[in-house]
């Protein structure tokens, strides 16, 4: 068969639109209504699960709630959407985020335009037609111009290989698939695997319920409270009139938080006055003591170690052992901060409880799986439910998935096998007219999602915009200014304290994975003019190929 008979067959039957958006989360949502209802195009949008809500559909494990207040973590561009909508608390919990989202796709009827239940499991960029083909799981295709990969960062599930997994008899359970019914573990015995982020949320609540609960711990984390609440009617009140305030604030911040400003130097103050800041950042919850305390934390290990001392300490004043506070404090030598700062709430108390063990698996790794429960190096546990809260194959895990053919057959897995390469983390060279929303080398998850997202689609839109008011082909990523922008990733990174540390961020949770930086860290401000710059000198990293060029090329074929 010749490529061009081949490309017919393969794109016979396809449904033929002009963009394919996958994933229905905040990004894929927002990018769909841009490019139908602004662009006027014809789009398609295809999600694995059977709803809305991206990593708020599968994350819906015991306390999942996102860390970020509910007034920031929510999108801004419509005045309409964000004075009708009520939040119930501080920070959004699981249940609120998606019927905030219902509500946004409800709103804007975006349901209609996607197609639920649909697993992409092959997208290959066609350099005659200058077209995408995409393959769900179903076996239906589409062939699209724009093909827009919206399926997150923390979206592709890790869960570690151990010997005999398949053996346990009672319930698995993942945090990143947790039932839509909930789990009843009143009564139960449970173990958990991981403390993370979301194992720091769903413990306390396990924890009340469980007739006990095993912790099994590798590395303790540097819990910081989050101080939620309750939003009272005056508080929502306050906010909705303060909307153009916080979302300004947020974006010239460099993480894309309303938060209190960080001090420029942790040494520069005196022991008291040190201790006095960080106290009041403890106090004011969330992100405060990270991105709002001390800005030297980030690059200087000795300010590094005051916030690390400062946080061993509120967890040695919280845990009534003095054995488990050791072990639940994170080591001596290691950073604050350089891994994602997970907030919680009561999560060090539930360790004073009779019906929690915290289990050193650092010290006595897991050995096997049983029927029963596992077995460390040194004892056996039993329990009735395993949950892993393993963590994620953060920023590539998602794509990889998708089996991504660029030009001359390259496959993504394998132009990324030594970390992801891309011009500003939007667009990678020799995958045209494909474009990431937050992916890898964009300041991903060193940004506040929705307003990273908002600039995101709305640049893409702008982008596309232009090409089809410029009767434009093919966008193609420049491949010395990718190998530019990799090198400032680098750069900035190694600036820091934060490659050191052992981290998802830089692919160490995931064996085999390549140990490289993934994301942007000059902050939320820089990126946007620097991005903002690129579309207003017409895109002068990217190249082109007009739509008659393309067709005169294609004739020839
Ligand atoms: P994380 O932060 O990656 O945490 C995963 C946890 O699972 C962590 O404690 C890991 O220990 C542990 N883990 C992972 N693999 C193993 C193996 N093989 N053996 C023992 N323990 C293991 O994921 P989360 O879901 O908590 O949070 C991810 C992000 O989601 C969060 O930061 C938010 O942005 C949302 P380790 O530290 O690797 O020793």
């Amino acid at each position: 068969m010749t490529n061009t008979s081949m490309n017919e067959a393969s794109s016979a039957g396809a449904k033929h639109v002009d963009a394919v958006v996958v994933g229905a989360g905040f990004a894929g949502l927002y990018m769909l209504l841009l490019l139908r209802d602004r662009l006027g195009l014809d789009v398609v949008g295809l999600e694995a699960a059977d709803g809305i809500g991206g990593v708020w559909y599968w994350n819906r494990y015991p306390g999942a709630r996102c860390d970020i207040a509910s007034c920031d973590y929510s999108y801004s561009f419509s005045e309409e959407l964000q004075q009708e909508w009520t939040w119930p608390e501080k920070y959004p919990a699981q249940p609120d985020i998606l019927a905030y989202l219902e509500h946004v796709a409800e709103r804007f009827d975006l349901k209609r335009s996607f197609q639920f239940d649909t697993r992409v499991i092959r997208a290959d960029f066609d350099e005659r037609s200058n077209r995408w083909r995409i393959e769900t799981a179903h076996g239906t295709r589409f062939v699209a111009k724009y093909f827009i990969p919206a399926t997150g960062v923390l979206s592709e599930g890790n869960v570690p290989e151990f010997k005999g997994r398949e053996n346990f008899a009672g319930r698995n359970c993942f945090t990143g698939r947790w039932p839509k019914g909930g789990v009843d573990f009143s009564g139960k015995r449970v173990g958990i695997i991981g403390t993370g982020a979301t194992a720091m949320q769903a413990i306390p609540i396990i924890a009340e319920q469980a007739a006990h609960l095993y912790v099994f711990q590798r590395t303790p984390s540097f819990g910081v409270p989050l101080q939620n609440e309750p939003m009272s009617a005056e508080e929502d009140r306050r906010i909705k009139a303060a909307y153009p305030r916080i979302r300004r604030a947020a974006r010239e911040s460099f993480g894309g938080l309303s938060l209190l400003e960080a001090r420029p130097s942790a040494l520069a103050d005196s022991p008291a006055e040190r201790r006095a800041h960080y106290e009041s950042r403890y106090q004011a919850g969330g992100f405060s003591v990270w991105f709002g305390s001390y800005s030297d934390i980030f690059f200087d290990a000795t300010a590094n170690e005051t916030a690390a001392e400062f946080v061993r300490q509120k967890i040695r004043e919280r845990v009534k052992d003095p054995a488990v506070a050791a072990l639940l404090c994170p080591r001596p030598g290691v950073t604050y901060g350089t891994k994602r700062q997970p907030c919680e709430s009561g999560y060090f108390e539930a360790f004073n409880r009779d019906n929690v063990t915290l289990v050193d698996i650092h010290r006595a790794p897991i050995e096997e799986i049983t029927p029963q429960g596992l077995r460390t190096a040194d004892a056996s546990y039993e329990f009735d439910y395993l949950i892993y809260a393993t963590g994620f194959d953060a920023f590539t895990g998602a794509l990889f998935r998708m089996n991504i053919t660029g030009c001359q057959g390259l496959s993504l897995n394998k132009y990324w096998s030594a970390g992801p390469r891309s011009y500003l983390g939007i667009a990678t060279s020799g995958f045209p007219n494909m474009f990431n929303i937050t992916g890898p080398q964009s300041p991903s998850v060193f940004y506040n999602f929705p307003p990273g997202i908002e600039m995101h689609c709305e640049w893409i839109a702008d982008c596309i915009r232009f090409m089809e008011a410029h009767g434009l082909a093919r966008i193609d990523a420049d491949a010395e200014h990718e190998e530019a922008w990799l090198r400032h990733i680098v750069e900035l990174a190694d600036a820091t304290l934060m490659p050191k540390a052992s981290s998802w961020y830089m692919g160490d949770n995931i064996p085999g994975k390549p140990r490289v930086f993934m994301f942007y860290l000059g902050g939320g401000q820089k990126y946007r003019a620097l991005i903002d710059q690129e579309a207003a000198n017409r895109y002068p990293g990217f190249n082109f190929v007009a739509e008659d060029t393309a067709q005169a090329d294609a004739s020839k074929g």
